[in-house]
């Protein structure tokens, strides 16, 4: 790398600490990447759409579970984390990640809006010197079809003056035990100086960077990881679903299977498949593949298998009503857990949701109870939940466990419930 030319420049001020460091969306990916570059030195300013977000981090109070405010708050105070939605500034910055959402469109395909918006105000403030790092979940291409041509319209020549990688984001929000610190993250630049501007920075925050050919290498691998989950979580619903049929306790099978020491991770059935990432990233694959004449049948399997749970659960309560020569409608049916998985608060593709939209379609008069979330909104209409369980459960005509959260009493339930539907665990009595 010869000395005084713009690789070497980012180089030098990425190792005295000088470089700064724009990270646009400041959410559960990015303001814990805003820490972890803050926490080794750098200097950080969080780019976000929402003035009151930008105020709020630089007021020191945190709104992401993760990173405690006493966290942020000394970092803010230390001059090393601010925040702001003039997207200008990002001319000052020697670095650049975006971690912006990557949700569905109402048709179900990829919604690249914010990746669109990111990028050009990227390209409209670029400047030589500046390392560009896409974060967001996306499909194989992104990086080359949307980020290079607008740097390129700039004038500017990637892996000379300007540098540019993808390295998905990796985090688990509420797990302690990995974290954006020292979970491996994947990077793959356009150019071979791409990646090595963009590995020395993450290097310098996080523990282990893995180094792949190309950023969609990079945008690949990530979608196998979660497109691994909702094949496997699809498989054993599956199982669920001919465990019925079989007359089988299909949660018996799968710890049976579980016990094999090798060759066998265990998945479980579930009300069907919630959260922001599992059940949108593999269609972003599946979407991406469509435009190449091919079809990837185990994403859409898993997601047909994966979306029919909530109906087959309610059908469950439709027959335990029945045996007990009831109807659904006019029944009171509990739902205990509404969050996407147990012990999180998020509620977004919370198969929970389907299972109170259907029930009520069905003529049911649905209640729920989740200690970590107070309020839906179902069909319009905005539904609080019960406040005192046993109460709740003594009042339904039938209770359908949606998500299991550590809190919850079984001995409670089991105790005050008429009849209990358990879609997270067949074993729990
Ligand atoms: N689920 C099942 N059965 C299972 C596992 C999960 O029904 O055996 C359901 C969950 O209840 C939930 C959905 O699937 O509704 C997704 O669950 P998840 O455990 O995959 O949790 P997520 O959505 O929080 O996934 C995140 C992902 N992290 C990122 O995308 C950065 C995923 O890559 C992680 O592997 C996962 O956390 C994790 O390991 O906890």
């Amino acid at each position: 790398m010869s000395a005084g030319t713009p690789q070497s420049t980012l180089h030098e001020r990425i190792t005295t600490r000088q470089a700064r460091i724009g990270i646009i969306g400041v959410g559960y990916v990015g303001l814990p990447l805003a820490v972890v570059f803050a926490q080794a030195g750098f200097r950080v300013t969080g780019f976000d759409l929402s003035a009151e977000r930008a105020a709020t981090i630089n007021n020191g109070i945190s709104y992401i579970e993760d990173i405690p405010s006493r966290t942020l708050a000394s970092l803010v105070h230390q001059g090393l984390i601010d925040a702001t939605t003039d997207m200008s500034r990002l001319k000052d910055m020697d670095a650049i990640s975006v971690c912006v959402p990557t949700p569905l469109s109402k048709t179900r395909d990829p919604d690249m809006s914010a990746v669109l918006q990111a990028a050009s105000d990227i390209a409209h403030h670029l400047r030589p010197g500046q390392l560009i790092v896409l974060e967001s979940t996306t499909y194989p291409g992104t990086t080359r079809e949307i980020f290079l041509p607008r740097i390129q319209e700039q004038g500017f020549q990637i892996g000379h003056d300007v540098f540019l990688t993808f390295s998905p984001e990796r985090v688990d929000p509420g797990r302690t035990d990995w974290t954006t610190q020292n979970t491996p993250k994947i990077m793959g630049g356009i150019t071979p100086a791409c990646l090595e501007v963009g590995r020395a920075l993450y290097e310098s925050a996080i523990q282990r960077i893995v180094p792949v050919s190309s950023p969609e290498a990079a945008e690949m691998a990530k979608l196998l990881e979660n497109t691994f989950r909702a094949v496997n979580i699809g498989l054993v619903n599956e199982v669920q679903l001919m465990c019925d049929r079989l007359g089988l306790n299909a949660w018996e099978v799968i710890e049976a299977a579980a016990t094999k020491p090798f060759g066998f991770m265990k998945f479980t059935p579930g009300p069907g498949l919630g959260g922001h990432c599992i059940p949108i990233d593999p269609l972003y694959l599946s979407w991406k593949l469509k435009t190449l004449d091919y079809t990837a049948r185990f994403i859409e399997l898993a997601s047909e298998v994966n979306t029919s749970m909530p109906r087959y659960w309610v059908q469950k309560v439709a027959d335990a009503l029945n045996d007990q020569s009831k109807a659904i409608r006019g029944s009171t049916v509990l739902v205990v857990g509404v969050a996407y998985k147990k012990d999180v608060s998020d509620v977004r593709e919370s198969p929970a949701l389907d299972i109170i939209h259907l029930l009520r379609e069905k003529g049911a008069r649905v209640t729920f109870h989740d200690p970590h979330v107070a309020s839906i909104r179902i069909d319009g209409e905005r539904l609080h939940g019960a406040t005192d369980l046993p109460d709740a459960l003594r009042t339904s005509d039938c209770v359908i466990i949606a998500t299991d959260h550590s809190s919850y009493d079984w001995e409670l339930v089991k105790q005050h419930a008429p009849l209990v539907i358990d879609t997270r665990n067949a074993l729990r009595r």
